[in-house]
């Protein structure tokens, strides 16, 4: 008899784990580059494992908000995720470096530092926090837009309502430039658009484009004053627990799928952008850039006072080429 008992446990145990689906959490609606991607990724390792392991997306942020769905995968809630750099700052320090304003040159700059040794020691202070990052996805430049008028000058913004993203430094780079920050969930800056809770906020052409609030918020202004890359990232329990050659399966897929998301990126950035203009958006350049990184001074100054041990990570990015 208990000769039987054994494999049928054995076959059990097996056919759960089979079951078994890693659940991912996204903000974006389904056909944004950053959704496609992780779409890839899933289909990747379903094919690659022979379906062992499957990964599903839950797009348009159903799983909740970003901060909270950070959490969720540090604690093993949800497995994976696409998440900005931006608001894992208050978990991850040294993931700050990439949100201080105009410290990349543009979004080259920012590949090279992202894939090369910096972005390995950023990688390794998320693990530290329970979060593996498989890969670097794009995410553009972000740039102001309101329902007022055109920034042209620091100015421009003084007092203007603007949304951030959940982190206190993007508040005290709204502040130095004289508005106020109102740091607000992503799902919820349509409305606040509409209803004039907020007068403005800022973000990448895609994003802008995605939510609509291009409908409701028809100034962008080109200050490009953050460029923040995103990470594929994994529950580093769930992580740490598959076979090598699993871990190399899922990293390989990773970094593929982070390939076709750059791909995706570039062409839906310049799509987005036609799109919002043809819609009536008035769209300006920002010619005097430098007035708006010199307001940055206090910014950093600040910054370096809170974190004194991140000066050698802010120095390697720059002397980065
Ligand atoms: C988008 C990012 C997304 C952020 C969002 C925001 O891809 O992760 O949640 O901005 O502004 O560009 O909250």
């Amino acid at each position: 008899m208990l000769k039987f008992v054994a494999p049928l446990c054995a076959l059990a145990l097996t056919a759960t784990s089979a079951a078994a689906e890693w659940r991912g959490w996204n903000i974006h609606v389904p056909d944004y580059p950053v959704s496609l991607g992780m779409d890839k990724f899933g289909e990747l390792l379903d094919e690659r494992t022979e379906g062992r392991i499957t990964a599903r997306t839950y797009h348009s942020g159903i799983l909740g908000d970003q901060p909270d769905a950070i959490e969720q995968v540090r604690l093993g809630g949800i497995d994976f995720a696409v998440f900005n750099l931006g608001p894992m700052g208050p978990i991850v320090e040294a993931t700050n470096v990439v949100s201080l304003p105009f410290i990349f040159k543009d979004l080259d700059h920012m590949h090279r530092v992202m894939d090369g040794p910096i972005g390995e020691e950023i990688s390794a202070a998320m693990e530290q926090e329970g979060l593996v990052a498989l890969a670097w996805y794009d995410s553009g430049s972000r740039s102001f837009y309101n329902t007022k008028h055109p920034i042209l000058e620091p100015q421009d913004l003084t007092g203007m309502k603007m949304r951030v993203m959940n982190n206190e430094l993007f508040v005290g780079m709204v502040e130095a430039l004289g508005g106020n920050a109102t740091p607000m969930a992503f799902g919820e800056v349509y409305q606040s658009l509409k209803t004039g809770v907020v007068d403005g906020a800022e973000n990448n052409w895609p994003s802008y484009e995605s939510t609509n609030h291009y409908e409701v918020a028809g100034y962008y202004s080109a200050t490009n004053h953050l460029i923040i890359p995103e990470c594929l990232c994994i529950n580093a329990d769930l992580y740490n627990g598959l076979s090598a050659e699993d871990q190399e399966i899922v990293k390989q897929a990773a970094r593929e799928s982070a390939t076709l998301q750059r791909q995706l990126w570039a062409e839906r950035s310049a799509e987005s952008q036609k799109k919002v203009e043809a819609a009536g958006v008035k769209f300006n350049e920002v010619t005097d850039k430098a007035a708006f990184q010199k307001a940055m001074e206090p910014v950093y100054a600040r910054f370096l006072e809170e974190h004194p041990s991140l000066e050698t990570l802010i120095d390697e990015i720059k002397a980065t080429d």
